[in-house]
């Protein structure tokens, strides 16, 4: 399917001309057709004779309602521009060009419609040169009248010439679907319509709807009239949807894939139409069906920050148009920069930021969005728009720059370096200080900046291998206890023994760590392979054995031989039968 929207002057026969097309009324209300004039958004759809099907949003041309025309036209790649024969060029038809040149909406095709009224041939003449130069300056050009069905075979051709030179819809993308209306349906509840863009909606998905991220489910989806199971874009669709009051949606809404999109109140964006000090300071942004007040803040000679009175789902490289709604012509159109851009609080921040805008072209590239921030959510970043850089580093979901990697790598190197130094006796620098040193948002990211210089082990970091240098005082406490060890294997220091060689529980962990003691249980210290030797030991004794048995095998005391034993049964190598005697596993 293919979804084309009409534009051009109140009373030039869009309407007229959709109804010859399709056969079907696009003027919905009743007070339309009393009228004979489009309010509001119409749809009707038909099959041209190439078998290509063709829904058209029928804009309304009076200026009153151009908001719901740049609704209609917002979502819609294609465009069937009207112009009558009789009248020419018109103010409206001067407004809608403006809104689609800014959208940049590229294909299209200009039809000269009451030509039983009029020779059409000045009229299009007259609107080509208004096309030349825009957006649509390489459409084709149809006269046509909707009363006497002239022209209408060849408008059809060249239709089916302009859906199949479309682009190719991303039916795999999020989905963004952009409400243009909310209704209920007896028994069914809430529905809502529009054109699907990107991406395929099926029934049964959970969607977010923005603003405010309710989430809701598609309880049934319909296009064009027919009840379907999925709806690949392009396509218009009605979205029946579970857990969705109608007060709660209306036209400027929109349907998203849960998690992939960024509701942002801050855009920069480049302007092409006007310069940005020549904006007024209050606009209406136009994107996709919603109309949100904004203010400008200009920065660079084209380019903006514009704060949004609500929210959007938008993307770096969203195109859409901001409009002074005092004045009749459409200022300026913006395509998006930045989604979540830096706050400009520091003097020369704005100018910076401009020279930084100047540099973007809204073409999303994920390595320079991330080399400007440093660090992003992983998420974030896709939900800005951009593609995760192949380079990144990644940790708990954040990316991590390689350059602000490397000199937070350096930073953190130096900065364990000297709590080493500082503190001989700590096992290292916790991870937690290292997270803070370094300004990572989590600690998992604190890995990322090892290389080849720091270990962590047991939640703390150290400069290469595990810490080894102990103080000489400790060095020389603990060769003590080794020669008295080497005596007495099994006599563990008593506490006031360790107390006169000055070793309390920091200095007795260092040595633990630096493997020079093995530690059996609180206070109770053995030189580094006791328990083995232990094991041997016990292999000369019958078995099951008794506890005072093993203590005389090993010449200590109980002091010793009880978390000796719970350390060998820990280990594996003992086990405790239910008379509370031992035995060594086979
Ligand atoms: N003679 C003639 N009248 C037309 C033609 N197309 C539209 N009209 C009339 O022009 C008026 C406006 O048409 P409509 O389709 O509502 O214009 P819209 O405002 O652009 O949608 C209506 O009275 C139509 O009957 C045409 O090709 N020939
Ligand atoms: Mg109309």
């Amino acid at each position: 399917m293919h979804v084309v929207a009409t534009a051009g002057h109140v009373d030039h026969g869009k309407s007229t001309l959709v109804r010859a097309l399709t056969g079907m009324e696009p003027d919905r209300w009743a007070e339309e057709r009393r009228r004979g004039m489009t309010i509001d958004l119409g749809f009707a759809w038909t099959t041209l004779p190439t078998g290509s099907t063709v829904a058209f949003v029928d804009v309304p041309g009076h200026e009153r309602f151009v908001p719901n025309m740049l609704a209609g036209v917002g979502p819609v790649p294609a465009v069937m521009f009207v112009v009558a024969a009789d009248e020419g060029w018109m103010p409206q038809s001067r407004e809608h060009l403006e809104a689609l040149h800014a959208l940049d909406v590229r294909h299209g095709l200009l039809v000269v419609t009451r030509s039983d009224l009029m020779d059409p041939e000045l009229a299009r003449e007259e609107a080509l040169e208004h096309l030349a130069g825009t957006s649509l300056s390489r459409v084709g050009a149809v006269c046509v009248s909707g009363v006497t069905g002239a022209g209408l075979d060849e408008l059809r051709a060249v239709l089916g010439s302009l859906v199949a030179g479309l682009p190719a819809p991303d039916v795999e993308a999020d989905v963004r679907l952009w409400v243009d209306r909310a209704f209920t349906i007896r028994g069914a509840g809430t529905v809502v319509t529009g054109t699907l863009a990107g991406g395929t909606i099926h029934v049964g998905d959970e969607l977010v709807l923005a603003p405010g991220g309710r989430r809701v489910r598609v309880r049934g989806l319909q296009s064009l009239g027919v009840t379907v199971e999925s709806a690949p874009a392009v396509a218009r669709v009605a979205v029946n949807l579970r857990g969705l009051p109608l007060h709660a949606v209306r036209r400027g809404h929109a349907l998203l894939t849960p998690g992939a999109w960024l509701a942002t109140r801050t855009v920069d964006v480049r302007l092409a139409g006007a310069a940005a000090d020549e904006l007024p300071r209050h606009v209406v942004l136009h994107a996709g069906t919603a109309a949100v007040p904004a203010r400008v803040r200009p920065l660079g000679a084209d380019t903006a920050r514009l704060s949004l009175a609500q929210p959007l789902p938008l993307r770096i490289g969203d195109r859409a148009l901001v409009r002074d709604p005092g004045a009749r012509r459409i200022p300026a159109g913006i395509t998006v920069l930045d989604v979540a851009p830096p706050a400009l609080r520091r003097r020369g921040a704005a100018a910076a930021r401009a020279a930084e805008l100047s540099t973007m072209d809204g073409v999303a590239d994920g390595a320079a969005e991330l080399r400007r921030r440093g660090l992003v959510r992983r998420d974030e970043l896709i939900a800005m728009g951009a593609p995760v850089p192949a380079d990144a580093a990644q940790a708990g979901g954040w990316l991590l720059d390689p350059v602000l990697l490397a000199q937070r790598a350096a930073q953190l190197a130096a900065a364990v370096a000297e709590h080493a130094a500082a503190n001989p006796l700590e096992p290292g620098m916790p991870l937690e200080t290292a997270r803070q040193v370094t300004g990572m948002p989590d600690a998992r990211l604190v890995e990322l900046l090892l290389g080849s210089q720091l270990t962590l082990a047991d939640g703390r970091l150290h400069v290469g291998g595990l810490a080894t240098g102990l103080p000489d005082a400790v060095r020389s406490a603990i060769a003590e206890i080794r020669a008295e060890l080497a005596h007495r294997p099994f006599a563990a220091p008593e506490a006031h023994r360790l107390a006169e060689l000055g070793l309390g529980t920091k200095q007795l962990a260092a040595a633990v760590r630096a493997g020079e003691l093995l530690k059996i249980a609180d206070g109770i210290y053995l030189a580094p392979g006791a328990d083995d030797d232990a094991t041997e030991r016990l292999r000369g004794l019958p078995s099951p054995f008794t506890l005072s048995q093993a203590r005389q095998a090993l010449n200590t005391t109980r002091r010793v031989a009880v978390p000796l034993m719970e350390h060998l049964a820990r280990r594996g190598i003992t086990r405790r039968l239910p008379n509370g005697t031992h035995e060594l596993h086979p």
